[in-house]
């Protein structure tokens, strides 16, 4: 930056304010324009860090050149494109460490919930921020299998009836597109996720009487009997939308009992007869909702409350 070529700059030139600023940006107009760093045809006392100087903005000198800056995205999201400009925006999820299960104590638990253990996700991870919806399944495979696709909204709405196969068909095609390496996320990936840090019942809180719910999810007596657009209700502290309700999601485990001692980034049994589904769904009384909910169907089963969320790593 000091020496080889002066850099312009965006700002007219002006004489610095004397109180504290935030992102100063310079005078709202002027007749120069700054430039910075001083160049081959200079002394070094020009190229000092806090050495200013101006020169008209039509001006064009042989010790004068430029800088680009590319303004960063939100390094905590970003946005896929799927075949035929589908977006998949993805969500950020650190690294860390919770306790996966319920307590005893935790109001309408069941048994496959214990023993409460230590769980290590030991890498950061990009999760979609919505299930996978009707559209994005469609632009992939183009069909379209769900049961509520019809409606002016229904592109929106989350793909369902689609078994575990057919997810690991869904996959090996995003796979070969040669855009990141997609994935289902395992059970502990799951739940992490959805608690967003929290060891309550919901992300947001216990919610005893289920008063919160209806603003964070999609449920029985809520739902209208089916499923809705993705992204309508509030997502969880992550930034992560409908992983309560709506349509429960496939897990990449198969469903077993859990390991008492702590783990680091378990992937479940090696075997199995049924894979984990998560979140509760339209169809469900809230209680199926809770962050620790396990359940499980065959891989070939396929329920009009059951789709799918994405995991992506870069190519
Ligand atoms: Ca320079
Ligand atoms: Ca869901």
């Amino acid at each position: 930056m000091h020496g080889n070529v002066w850099e312009w700059c965006a700002d007219w030139y002006g004489s610095y304010p004397a109180s504290p600023q935030t992102d100063p940006t310079g005078p709202p107009h002027g007749k120069e324009r700054v430039f910075r760093g001083g160049s081959w045809y200079d002394f070094p006392n020009a190229l000092r860090s806090a050495n200013r100087h101006r020169h008209a903005p039509d001006g064009r000198y042989p010790a004068i050149g430029i800088r680009l800056v590319r303004e960063l995205e939100n390094e905590n999201a970003r946005t896929i494109t799927l075949p035929g400009g589908v977006a998949l925006p993805l969500v950020r999820i650190p690294a860390g460490r919770f306790l996966r299960g319920s307590p005893p104590a935790e109001a309408g638990r069941a048994n496959d919930e214990s023993p409460l253990h230590e769980v290590t996700i030991s890498r950061p991870f990009w999760l979609a921020a919505y299930e996978v919806t009707q559209q994005q399944w469609r632009t992939v495979m183009g069909s379209n299998p769900s049961t509520f696709a019809h409606g002016e909204d229904a592109p929106r709405r989350p793909v369902e009836r689609v078994s575990w196969h057919d997810a690991q068909d869904f996959l090996a095609r995003l796979n070969a597109l040669g855009i990141g390496r997609f994935r289902l996320p395992t059970e502990a990936e799951w739940e992490y996720a959805a608690r967003a840090g929290s060891p309550a019942r919901f992300a947001f809180g216990e919610d005893p009487a289920f008063d919160a719910l209806p603003k964070h999810a999609w449920f029985y007596s809520r739902a209208e009997g089916r499923s809705h657009p993705v992204g309508a209700k509030q997502p969880n502290a992550w930034g992560v939308y409908d992983l309560y309700g709506n349509v429960w999601e496939w897990c990449a485990d198969w469903f077993g009992p859990y390991p008492a001692a702590p783990v680091t980034d378990p992937q479940g049994p090696a075997s199995g007869r049924e894979r984990v589904i998560r979140g509760g769904s339209w169809f469900n009384e809230p209680e199926a909702l809770r962050s620790a909910n396990r359940h499980r169907h065959p891989p070939d089963s396929r329920q009009t409350n059951l789709g799918l969320r994405l995991i992506w790593s870069e190519p």
